[in-house]
């Protein structure tokens, strides 16, 4: 893919090749002007149909360029930034109604944010089936060829709104299909497991994982007694503590998350067979994940680090790209596949035993045009369902069911969010829900109830022809109880199976994760208990962690499994696309500029984005050689790249010295196992900041474009994985 030459690559910053920009103009317009064009990366749909009307969704009159400014009602004004005072220096007038309506609204500017997931970014884009879940489902978003638009959002579980984008935590990843059908929301994660067996415990999980009452701290961060305490008397948790505790808790962008619906579908195609379905979307980027000192440094130096990422992407035309992918069992009547559960929300079902099946590829191509608007007005629910695709009884789907659409009462002010234009279905609307808070439509007709006559009988009832949406007939019987079944018992087996499958580097960084995390908790009693649970995982995990903590090392008190292993389950090993990957250039005046802009070319042409990183800000070189900086050895962090090439023996500042700040970001690289590369001379500094030329993953070479082939190859794994040092672990 190539990245379009004229973006804004970090968007505040000037960009290589773009025309040069006009004079600023430093005096506030006076005049009318015309209206900015649209960027053409924040286009929504232009046509929504709504009640069987097709509406304008676009220019909606709500632009404030061009336009005299006026009251919410439409009265022009002459003055804004003075109230109505008895005289100059008087008192200010209670009849002045233009401030009362400005500070009013204001004042409500605010809606609740959500009670979990409040901090998220968005985007749209479109899906587009392959056809291969035609024959066991009928919905006609997955027939051969449709197309269907999306929006997405991703989002933190436990921070505010504001909190920062890279903490440890689990990722939502949430998807609106407006099918023809009706709206399809898959509201996934970007874990496959989930903490609780049950959705009456979710206020549980949440209270404890939540900032503590008291002082509301710690801020979107699980390390804290609370989290612990629960999680260690709640083993069924374990799993998902441990994915969490994984890299999978940091990734690296949202762009490069897995994503899985979680709980077991219930597919029907169209002769009415069903077949048992878990959902999974596969990035086109891979699945990568910070380390935790980058996660920590993002958390400070940019919190936006992950909201950044996927506009910024956007904006340059490397759209994100995901395949929707199905794992299918037979609908037997104990709902379960080899032994697991199927209803049981805490277990995966390794891809080695079901494949998953990609069933279509959703991209990503337009970011929203207002985040109120779109990102935080949104209302997924998983009950927003088409023909075709059915729950199960996994008992968390169906208090799920439940909750998303009362949140959004209290969210969003009332019963009509799914009129909030972000919410309208691009299929015809036409039901006898009337009234209430925010109430858009003028309703015609008079008999909103059924059977009428008054109104001609209407609306008529669907049937299977006519895409009706008719739940698979199910035979339920029971006694009432509130109790598990017996297959929910086993809390261990899959966080030993998901533990082992890892490679060791990645086994290191779950030791580390628990170790600082449970390093935070007050209570010893809490710390006990929890290597109590790491003792049922792994006797190699539980002895590095109790080391970490000087306390004793516990015994196991279940009998450890011997699971067969999932090598899908590791990050490690494979090789990705580099599409869309950020690669700073450091320069300075003693750089050979023809070859950096060559080499800038050459990094758009392959897919990634350069970054010109020098010692201030403007340009480096004069006239039309001049190359535009973008980040300056002052604003610039590691994090920021996932590589850096250098453009000979830049950022001396004496004999044998480099610009410390140059060298904090060349250690930071290296230490976070990044590629690290060269031309000419720069193996000089690189020996300044104490990076030895045979070190694994730094490539010198005398010519630019060696260095660059050699640096993209390097990337193609994420990490210089083997730069990372794994102590031996302690034999089991
Ligand atoms: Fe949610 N969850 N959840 N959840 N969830 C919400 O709905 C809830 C669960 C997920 O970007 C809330 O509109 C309960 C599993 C995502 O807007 C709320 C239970 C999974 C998002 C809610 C669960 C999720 C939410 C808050 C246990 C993965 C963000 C605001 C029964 C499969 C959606 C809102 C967005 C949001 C309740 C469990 C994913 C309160 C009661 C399991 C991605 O309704």
């Amino acid at each position: 893919m190539t990245i379009k030459r004229s973006c804004s690559m970090p968007s505040s910053q000037s960009v290589p090749g773009a025309p040069a920009p006009k004079a600023p103009d430093l005096k506030e317009p006076v005049k009318p002007r015309q209206p900015l064009p649209p960027k053409d990366d924040q286009r929504q749909p232009e046509v929504r149909t709504v009640a069987g009307a097709e509406e304008k969704v676009k220019g909606n009159g709500r632009g404030q360029r061009g336009e005299y400014l006026t009251t919410a009602t439409g009265t022009r004004l002459y003055e804004t930034d003075h109230s109505l005072t008895a005289g100059e220096r008087g008192p200010t007038l209670l009849q002045d109604h233009h401030l009362r309506e400005k500070i009013t609204h204001f004042d409500h500017e605010r809606i609740p944010e959500r009670v979990v997931h409040a901090r998220g970014a968005a985007a749209h884009g479109t899906f587009l089936a392959n056809g291969a879940a035609e024959n066991i489902c009928k919905a006609s978003l997955f027939a051969s060829g449709a197309r269907t638009p999306v929006f997405v959002r991703f989002s933190t579980v436990l921070g505010s709104r504001g909190s920062a984008d890279t903490v440890r935590d689990t990722r939502g990843f949430a998807t609106k299909f407006y099918t023809d059908e009706g709206v399809f929301d898959l509201v996934g994660n970007n874990i496959p497991v989930f903490f609780i067996q049950d959705g009456i415990k979710f206020p549980d999980i949440i209270h404890a994982a939540k900032p503590h009452p008291d002082r509301e701290i710690p801020q979107a961060q699980s390390a804290h007694d609370t989290f612990w305490d629960f999680v260690s008397l709640h083993t069924e948790a374990t799993a998902h503590t441990l994915w969490n505790m994984s890299d999978r808790g940091i990734p690296r962008s949202y762009r490069m998350m897995e994503g899985f619906g979680i709980h077991t579908f219930r597919l029907v195609n169209a002769d009415g067979e069903t077949n048992l379905v878990k959902f999974h979307w596969k990035p086109a980027a891979g699945v990568h994940s910070l380390v935790w000192e980058e996660a920590q440094i993002a958390g400070g130096v940019d919190p936006d680090f992950h909201r950044r990422d996927l506009a910024d992407a956007i904006e340059a035309g490397a759209y994100p790209s995901w395949d929707l992918g199905v794992q299918v069992f037979p609908d037997t009547e104990d709902e379960m596949f080899e032994g697991i559960d199927l209803l049981d929300p805490t277990k995966i079902v390794p891809e080695e035993l079901a494949p998953v099946q990609v069933i279509g590829t959703m991209t990503l191509d337009a970011n929203p045009t207002n985040f109120f608007a779109e990102t935080e007005q949104v209302a997924f629910h998983p009950g927003h369902l088409v023909p075709g695709v059915d729950i199960t009884n996994d008992r968390l789907l169906q208090a799920r069911l439940f909750s998303y659409l009362d949140t959004q009462i209290t969210r969003l002010g009332g019963p009509n969010f799914d009129q909030i234009p972000i919410n309208r279905p691009h299929a015809p609307v036409n039901d006898m829900l009337r009234d209430g808070f925010h109430q858009d439509g003028v309703h015609t007709g008079v008999a909103p109830y059924h059977p009428n006559s008054l109104d001609g009988g209407c609306p008529f009832m669907a049937s299977a022809d006519s895409a009706a949406y008719i739940e698979v007939p199910q035979e339920v019987s029971g006694r009432k109880v509130r109790q598990a079944p017996a297959s929910f018992d086993d809390h261990f087996s899959q966080a030993r199976l998901f533990y082992r499958s890892l490679s060791p580097v990645e086994q290191e960084h779950v030791a580390q994760a628990y170790t600082f995390e449970l390093g935070k908790c007050y209570e010893e009693n809490i710390k006990t208990r929890n290597l109590g649970i790491l003792a049922n995982i792994d006797a190699g995990l539980v002895s590095i962690v109790a080391g970490g903590l000087g306390l004793p090392v516990p015994e196991p008190t279940e009998p450890l499994s011997d699971p067969e292993l999932s090598p899908a389950l590791s990050q490690v090993g494979a090789e990705w696309p580099v599409d869309g990957r950020i690669i700073a250039l450091l320069v300075d005046e003693n750089s050979d500029l023809d070859t950096v802009v060559a080499i800038r070319d050459k990094i758009f042409d392959a897919g990634m984005v350069p970054l010109i990183l020098g010692p201030h800000g403007g340009t480096i070189g004069d006239g039309d050689d001049a190359v535009t900086v973008q980040r300056t050895y002052l604003t610039a962090r590691s994090i920021e790249f996932d590589a850096i090439l250098l453009s000979g023996d830049v950022s001396r500042i004496g004999e044998g010295k480099l610009d410390p700040r140059v060298e904090t970001l060349l250690n930071e690289m290296y230490r976070h196992s990044k590629a690290i590369g060269g031309w000419g001379e720069s193996m000089g500094a690189l020996a300044a900041a104490g990076i030895d030329e045979s070190a694994l993953g730094v490539v010198v070479d005398a010519d630019a474009e060696g260095a660059l082939a050699s640096l993209a190859q390097l990337l193609k794994t994420h990490r210089v994985w083997g730069r990372f040092e794994v102590p031996p672990t302690p034999s089991e």
